[in-house]
């Protein structure tokens, strides 16, 4: 029979390996993973639990929060701070950052997540996820919003839990993009895929139909070439997902191509997308990247932003390299 490796071993081997990860982010890997799996025992429970529904109150961003929303934020933070590997978190479900309480050490890493990816998907019991991100704080004493404010291409450390018919754990380092399957016997993450990549080209896209009278030019190029099928420009028929979930979205991309897109769009004018830079587009950008395909905002390369404020917006098209590079290409000859 194969060895199973788990979680716990591919991290430590990962850190014996000079250069890797150091003994402080392994922990707060494994803390991550250990709070991803008490909220997939919550998200398991659906009707039985206290679980579904909302929670009757409002984020930062002026969005209804899911009790879900709320009990995965609280899980990750209560695993997250007292083992003396954070400075400070921040999440979607926060106006302000989360400092780690004076009573606990303080270590040198930021946490940034979106607790509860995809929540108008929770009550109809389809796929949704856990998106997080890791950063450096820069030296200096204290910590503040501002040392979240770094690129993506900053990251040190990188990853998604997907909740669904499995709870998958996508993770890259940057070393590529290594996915774990929840073991529910065991009660820990097996390594099941090493190496991720995702295929140049693609014949499916994944984008919210129903806001296209609302797109840019460029996006409305593109869509339509792929609408036009072996009949149009591109000369071959396309498909098309939206779960409504990136998570699951992005999940079926790395597994087998495709790309995302939540573009920019007239309804809020001033708002540069749907998608938070610093939880959702940064942390699946560089998953993506890692595994060979490309992101961008249309214009550049999500990574290269430096972000202005904690839940920046951003426009986004992420996954097979040659149709982001056509849709960003739209883009510069509009
Ligand atoms: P959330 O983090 O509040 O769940 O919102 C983000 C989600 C993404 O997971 C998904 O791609 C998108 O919103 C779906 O938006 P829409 O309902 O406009 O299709
Ligand atoms: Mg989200």
């Amino acid at each position: 029979m194969p060895k199973k490796i788990s979680l716990t071993r591919y991290l430590v081997e990962q850190q014996r390996m000079e250069g890797h990860i150091p003994p402080e982010l392994r922990l707060l890997l494994e803390v991550v993973a250990r709070a991803c799996k008490r909220i997939s025992q919550a998200v398991s429970k659906g009707a039985l639990g206290d679980v579904m529904g909302s929670a009757e109150s409002e984020n930062v961003q002026g969005e209804m929060q899911k009790k879900l929303d709320i009990i995965a934020n609280e899980v990750l933070i209560e695993a997250n701070e007292w083992g003396g590997h954070l400075a400070a978190m921040a999440s979607e479900e926060m106006e302000g950052i989360y400092v780690v309480p004076n009573r606990y050490p303080q270590g040198e890493y930021l946490l940034m997540f979106d607790p509860l990816d995809g929540s108008s998907n929770i009550d109809v019991n389809v796929s949704i996820g856990t998106i997080f991100s890791v950063l450096v704080k820069p030296e200096g004493a204290g910590v503040s919003e501002q040392d979240f404010l770094q690129a993506g291409s900053k990251q040190v450390a990188a990853g998604y839990c997907v909740y669904g018919p499995q709870t998958t754990l996508v993770l890259t380092v940057g070393d590529g993009v290594t996915v774990f399957t929840l073991d529910r016997e065991q009660g820990s993450f097996i390594l099941t895929e090493e190496d991720l990549r995702v295929p140049d080209d693609t014949k499916e896209f994944a984008i919210n139909m129903s806001n296209q009278r609302h797109w840019a030019a460029p996006v409305t190029r593109y869509i339509d070439e792929c609408m036009q099928g072996r009949d149009g420009p591109r000369g071959k028929d396309f498909n098309m997902r939206w779960v409504g979930s990136m998570v699951a979205d992005v999940h079926r991309i790395l597994t087998r191509g495709g790309i995302f897109m939540y573009p920019w769009d007239k309804r809020e004018p001033d708002k540069a997308g749907k998608l938070r830079l610093l939880y959702e587009a940064n942390p699946m950008s560089w998953l993506i990247e890692q595994a060979g395909g490309a992101s961008t905002n249309g214009q550049q390369r999500i990574m290269d932003i430096t972000p202005t404020k904690l839940h920046e917006r951003v426009s986004v098209f992420m996954g097979s390299k040659n149709e982001v590079e056509r849709v960003t290409r739209y883009h510069s000859e509009a």
